[in-house]
């Protein structure tokens, strides 16, 4: 029983959640593939200022979250996590080496395709929208966020999956449409807030979400106190 509890995965996720606990912060997508796999973890909240103290920035370069102990492993990226967990555990990659390969990409479209422009608009809809620009730019942000909405909505079609069952491409894809939902850039695409809406009823991801939204309301009024972000 010791011994498991020392081998148990560990991640960092913030103390103080900027988004009170709403799924945003990227530990959210890192919860949800393990509760899909079915694995205990546990999870070490850090504050901003301890993000960037030397114990930390020696497991994540860039002093953030999420990141990822387990034995000797240490991991940053959440990406890069779930890729392990679903390369280590069955469930979130099929077995047969094309169609494993084909969810890796989707994986990677989540992150390097999708999630780029979508994260430009929520920096500029935070950041800039009291510069005198703001108006004039924000109609190019939203077509750069267009073209792989529809592109990816095309794909889709009436698709349950992005190709055949639910694998790390789905949770990853869907974890950065989530943190998309407050733009409404969504609604223009009702294939794909179906197919969001289909993530977030999976029991793993109702789970992930209840995990990180407890660490706020344990202590709620501590994200006054310690604000930051990152993307
Ligand atoms: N590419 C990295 C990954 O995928 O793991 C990006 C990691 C990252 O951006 N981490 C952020 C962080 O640690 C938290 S998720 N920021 C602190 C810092 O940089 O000092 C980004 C985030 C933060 C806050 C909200 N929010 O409150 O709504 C949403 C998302």
């Amino acid at each position: 029983m010791f011994a498991s509890l020392l081998m148990m995965p560990r991640i960092t996720a913030f103390k103080n959640s900027p988004d009170h606990g709403r799924g945003m912060a990227r530990d959210m997508r890192v919860r949800w593939a393990f509760e899909e796999l079915g694995l205990a973890y546990d999870v070490c909240l850090v504050s901003f200022a301890e993000m960037k103290e030397p114990a930390h920035l020696a497991i994540h370069p860039f002093g953030q979250i999420p990141t990822y102990q387990e034995g000797e492993l240490a991991l940053f990226e959440s990406g890069a996590i779930v890729f392990h967990l679903a390369d280590t555990h069955p469930g979130l990659l099929p077995t047969q080496a094309n169609a494993r390969a084909r969810a890796v990409a989707w994986m990677f479209a989540a992150l390097n395709t999708v999630e780029p422009p979508l994260l430009e608009y929520e920096m500029a809809a935070l950041m800039e929208y009291k510069q005198p620009w703001y108006e004039q730019r924000l109609p190019l942000i939203q077509d750069r966020v267009r073209k792989p909405l529809a592109a990816l909505a095309n794909r889709l079609g009436d698709a349950e999956w992005l190709d055949g069952s639910f694998s790390a491409g789905d949770l990853l894809m869907l974890g950065v449409l989530f943190r998309s939902k407050g733009s409404g850039m969504l609604d223009e695409y009702p294939n794909l807030a179906a197919y969001l809406a289909r993530g977030e009823a999976r029991p793993a991801f109702t789970r992930a979400f209840a995990a990180q939204l407890a660490v706020f309301k344990a202590n709620p009024l501590s994200s006054q106190i310690d604000q930051g972000g990152g993307d």
